[in-house]
């Protein structure tokens, strides 16, 4: 099975926690994209009906549309039953780094406000300590002074061997700007974080700090899909 066939079985197990009525939360990134379509088949066959979708970025809202999903938002809807949404890295206490994509801050507001979060994984994203893997832990920042924000997030990490670097556009020297026009640093460790709550307290008291890819006592169910079958772990 490829990577792509193990994202799409995670997502269309996750399909399966959706009832007709619902508000839901639609997620972000490559595994989120099977779930987001699934819905929209469901609905044509009219086995699933009157589901409302929030969107956790732009390029899901615009995929949510052409898949014929209602939409609406958190201001219509500050209560969700359910969000689906895939993950960049997921620790055994259900732990989530993501925003590799650049989505994390609509999708932790939307996830925040949902009763249910469904995680959908392939068996590459499991971790035994998330921000240990030498990957990015994103941090979405506002680009004013985005240097001087840059140095306190590394320095904050100078004993994990934390280095702190500005997310360019692929293949380019432009800054990315996310959906909300913000910029993204990317944080590398080269040891785990330790204690991930200060750490998430530490990097939130930064003033220009908008949010941060750790998503830590978040989910409720993560679903993961490997070679030898589909594992669904619940909090
Ligand atoms: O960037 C994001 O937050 C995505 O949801 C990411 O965490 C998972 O993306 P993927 O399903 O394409 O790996």
């Amino acid at each position: 099975l490829t990577q792509d066939e193990l994202k799409k079985i995670a997502a269309y197990k996750a399909v399966e926690y959706v009832e007709s009525g619902m508000v839901l939360g639609l997620g972000t990134g490559s595994t989120a994209k099977h779930a987001v379509a699934r819905i929209g088949e469901l609905l044509r066959q009219g086995k699933l009906s009157n589901i409302v979708g929030i969107p956790t970025s732009k390029m899901t809202h615009e995929q949510a549309l052409s898949c014929g999903i209602p939409l609406s938002d958190l201001d219509s809807h500050p209560v969700l039953d359910l969000a689906i949404d895939g993950a960049d890295e997921v620790d055994p206490f259900l732990n989530l780094v993501k925003g590799r994509g650049g989505s994390l801050l609509r999708e932790k507001m939307v996830e925040g406000a949902c009763k249910k979060f469904v995680v959908i994984v392939d068996d590459s994203k499991l971790v035994e300590h998330i921000g240990g893997s030498g990957l990015a832990m994103p941090v979405e920042i506002v680009p004013f002074c985005w240097k001087f924000t840059a140095q306190r997030l590394q320095s904050l990490f100078a004993d994990s061997g934390c280095v702190a670097k500005l997310r360019n556009f692929p293949a380019s020297d432009q800054p990315f700007l996310t959906d909300n026009g913000n910029y993204i640093v990317d944080l590398y460790f080269k040891k785990d974080m330790g204690d991930l709550k200060a750490a998430s307290d530490a990097i939130l008291r930064l003033a220009g700090v908008v949010e941060h890819g750790m998503f830590l006592d978040m989910a409720t169910t993560v679903i993961v899909a490997g070679e030898l079958g589909v594992t669904v772990k619940n909090k």
